[in-house]
């Protein structure tokens, strides 16, 4: 847009003195912020107005993403970013003497997601406008977002995240779109005159369904899509009811805090309410605004894709069906024909304790009339497919079975398309996780390689590194970036070469001010920044990086005058509160950086820190300093990853098994620009087959493995004597799941040739510069465009080569 520094400035100092009634000088960074918030989704009122009108007016295909979780970081340069304002709006904040990063940093961060999943979400949601695409995002607005993290003593303290407590100023509350969502009950099917049967509730607990609404800002476009969240409150009391103190609560719950498990299923029926609540809600407006405009269903798939990421939304599917049957007299048939070509669903993930399930008795009794859509479903799934391909692959695969709701296979049967995140990831769907639904359904089965917000992680996390590129390529990239290519006419311009270790600096330094400031820990920063950012998890083998540095350690304990080539080992990671053995892995890195930190021998040879409150916007900070990128799960456990990519596009080497997209990443950026190790995911299914994996065999027979093992159990690490035998214990005594132990060789080999080749500056930037010039095709914007494309039949504006 438009904006003149004049007008910006005018127009802030009204804000400001509009909403607080004082004087710039006397405001704080928060009100700053809050004004500038205010301001900006002003100036976007119209553009999100227009977007709107026009969709309606062209009746274009809508796609509505469903999400228990959205990761969308700060909004406010974001937002800037994509208006095309932010020079402008930098300007005139610095002629009125006030610190930007100071604003920027008053805004709370929205952690309304736990890791890859509710990140790649929002990156969607931005891409997808950035495009030119009717997609809009569908989820709950938390009250409480993802716990802080702190550490007492190196242990896991979970403190509430109050995110809302100074309002949000990019929302806006609808209150006359709310719905009422149903719960409990009893329901019966009643004969009406003309014969059907039409379902009666009695004593169902209802609730209000409100929306409050963001607008989501294409890039440089004048698109605003909208991201529709929603919250639980008291029905309209018009009746006068009467709520019980408890009733009360019961709602207030349903909205109050983001489940802050990734990967772990539980069966809590708080969390199944959430997510009717939101499947039910956004169901509800979806037909309602179509229904507004449409005279028949018939036609309602050439207007709505529904997305299902991941099972948590698939209730989507029953709740679709019920209000065609129920509200619109829909034949059973046609109900399913409309359902089954607007839904689609992405899988994320191939951990079996990832895949939830809910016991029938507790389902049918909160979702009655659900549930019996659910039966029918399964009652017609095994009716039609068992004559086909036999009972006992329709009993392993029916929506119902061990007394249970599968909502995976659900999502399956109810959706035309079903999708993983990597070329990996879904070869081990067809053929492990949901092989026997790939045997019916093999047509639906297909890739989606994830992506992330380009423009995010470098034109906001990283602006050296954008003006440096700029000076070279221009700006085109920007919307189109897989452009990024071109740099590598520069692999041989030893100025440029020099630049990129430069601005490499410059960002490790920003670092390094943060963890002096806040963990007051000195780090150089010609230090190797070897960086682990993600959800702690075993699959993911912080404890394999773990014990490389308890081996570098004694190593430099051992040998304390040879030269070594200096690191930080950076780590970022909450762990589920329920999750022991993740919270353990966190006390033992944290006792095992004091030991390193504060051991005069060591120096600054090798540090080690563990940042607490690992999120968006620390990502921000952390992944454009890294030289390494640790992306170390057991082959075949990751689906996709995406700090991989994030940590690539900046500049990062990535230390990598064969795992979902680093395989991609490794053939984009080429091997000889990486650093790959261990078992394949063959080598670890073949395992699985022969069940011939024997760690101890792996320690007996390699004395330093021995050595730095040891170390968890010997008191060479204070404070650990629970938590060390835990992890031995792990690795030992239950023949370490993971297969830490197995690739701890090649893996030691690999850091090893890093610190070597971590000495020449030119050679390693060239590798860096190889990751940068090929990270562009992992623009996000090209996934969505593929998902628009194959899946949901979308049309976009934006041209992407
Ligand atoms: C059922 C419940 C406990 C649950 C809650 C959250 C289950 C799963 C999750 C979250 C999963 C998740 O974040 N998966 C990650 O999705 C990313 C985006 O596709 C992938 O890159 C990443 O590999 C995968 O672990």
């Amino acid at each position: 847009m438009e904006l003149k520094e004049a007008q910006f400035t005018k127009d802030f100092i009204n804000e400001i003195r509009a909403t607080y009634a004082v004087d710039l000088k006397d405001t704080s960074p928060m009100e700053q912020y809050m004004a500038l918030g205010h301001l900006i989704k002003r100036y976007n009122g119209e553009s999100w107005t227009d977007t709107s009108r026009s969709y309606r007016k062209n009746d274009v295909k809508q796609v509505y993403y469903f999400s228990i979780e959205f990761l969308p970081g700060r909004l406010l340069q974001s937002n800037m970013l994509n208006l095309g304002i932010t020079d402008v709006v930098k300007k005139g904040l610095k002629n009125l003497g006030l610190n930007f990063d100071k604003i920027v940093q008053a805004e709370p961060d929205p952690g309304l997601g736990n890791g890859g999943l509710g990140r790649l979400a929002a990156c969607y949601m931005d891409s997808m406008a950035s495009i030119g695409m009717a997609g809009n995002g569908n989820g709950i607005r938390y009250r409480y977002g993802l716990f802080k993290q702190v550490f007492m003593n190196g242990y896991q303290v979970e403190l509430p995240d109050d995110w809302l407590r100074n309002g949000n100023a990019w929302e806006v509350r609808r209150e006359n779109r709310a719905c009422l969502v149903r719960f409990g009950g009893h329901v019966w099917l009643q004969e009406q005159p003309d014969g059907s049967l039409k379902p009666v509730y009695d004593h169902t607990d209802d609730v209000l369904a409100v929306p409050y609404d963001t607008g989501i800002i294409g890039y440089h476009n004048v698109v605003t899509n909208t991201l529709r969240l929603w919250s639980a409150e008291l029905p309209p009391n018009e009746e006068q009811t009467y709520y019980s103190q408890e009733q009360r609560d019961n709602i207030d719950d349903i909205t109050k805090v983001l489940y802050p498990d990734d990967s772990n299923a539980e069966g809590r029926s708080l969390r199944l309410r959430q997510e009717y609540f939101f499947s039910s809600a956004g169901v509800q407006s979806i037909v309602r605004h179509y229904a507004a405009n449409h005279t028949s269903f018939k036609h309602f798939p050439q207007k709505v894709a529904i997305h299902i990421n991941d099972t948590h939304p698939t209730l989507v599917i029953p709740e679709l069906m019920r209000i065609l049957l129920d509200e619109y007299d829909c034949p059973w048939n046609l109900a399913w024909q409309i359902t089954t070509s607007t839904m689609s669903y992405t899988n994320h993930t191939i951990m079996q304790e990832a895949l939830e399930k809910w016991p029938i008795d507790m389902f049918r009794g909160l979702l009655p009339r659900i549930y019996q859509i659910v039966e029918e479903i399964d009652r017609r799934y095994r009716a039609d497919k068992a004559p086909v391909f036999g009972q006992n692959i329709v009993d392993r695969t029916a929506p119902l079975g061990d007394g249970q709701v599968r909502m995976a296979y659900l999502a399956v049967i109810g959706s035309h398309s079903v999708n993983g995140v990597a070329p990996l990831h879904t070869e081990l769907l067809k053929k492990d996780v949901l092989a026997d639904l790939y045997r019916i359904y093999p047509e639906k089965f297909n890739n989606k390689t994830n992506g992330i917000a380009d423009r995010r992680w470098l034109e906001i996390a990283n602006q050296p590194l954008t003006k440096l590129i700029d000076s070279k390529i221009g700006k085109k990239w920007h919307a189109n970036p897989k452009l990024l290519q071109e740099l590598s006419a520069y692999e041989n311009d030893d100025k440029f070469l020099k630049q990129l270790a430069e601005v490499k600096k410059i960002n490790k330094q920003r670092l390094a001010d943060y963890v002096q400031a806040e963990m007051g820990i000195t780090i150089r920063t010609d230090a190797i920044f070897d960086v682990q950012i993600k959800r702690l998890h075993a699959y993911k083998r912080q404890v394999l990086h773990m014990l490389e540095i308890i081996r570098e350690y004694l190593e430099i304990k051992r040998n304390p005058d040879q030269a070594v080539t200096p690191r930080v080992h950076i780590f970022g990671a909450k762990a589920a509160p329920s999750y022991h053995y993740a919270k353990s892995v966190i006390k033992v890195i944290n006792a095992l950086a004091d030991l390193v930190n504060n051991d005069p021998d060591i120096g600054d040879k090798l540090k080690v820190v563990f940042i607490p409150n690992y999120g968006v916007s620390l990502g921000e900070l952390i992944i454009p300093s890294a030289d390494i990128s640790e992306q170390i799960s057991t082959a075949s456990k990751e689906a996709s990853g995406t700090s991989n990519m994030k940590l690539m596009t900046n500049g990062a080497l990535s230390l990598a098994t064969m795992d979902g997209a680093n395989i991609d990443i490794i053939r984009a950026a080429g091997k000889k620009n990486e650093y790959i190790f261990g078992l394949t995911a063959n080598d670890v299914y073949g395992y699985y087959r022969r069940n011939d994996y024997c760690a101890r065999k792996v320690y007996e027979s390699n004395p330093e493995l021995q050595r730095v093992v040891n170390a968890l159990i010997t008191n060479l690490i204070p404070g650990i004597s629970t938590e060390g035998h835990e992890i031995y214990d792990s690795l030992l005594k239950y023949n370490d799941e993971y297969f830490v132990l197995a690739d701890y060789a090649d893996y030691v080999k690999q850091q090893e040739q890093i610190a070597q080749d971590f000495q020449d500056t030119t050679t390693w930037q060239k590798k860096s510069l190889a990751n940068i010039a090929a990270s562009g095709t992992f623009s996000a914007d090209y996934s969505v465009a593929r998902y628009a494309e194959d899946i949901w039949q979308v049309p976009y504006n934006r041209i992407l080569k």
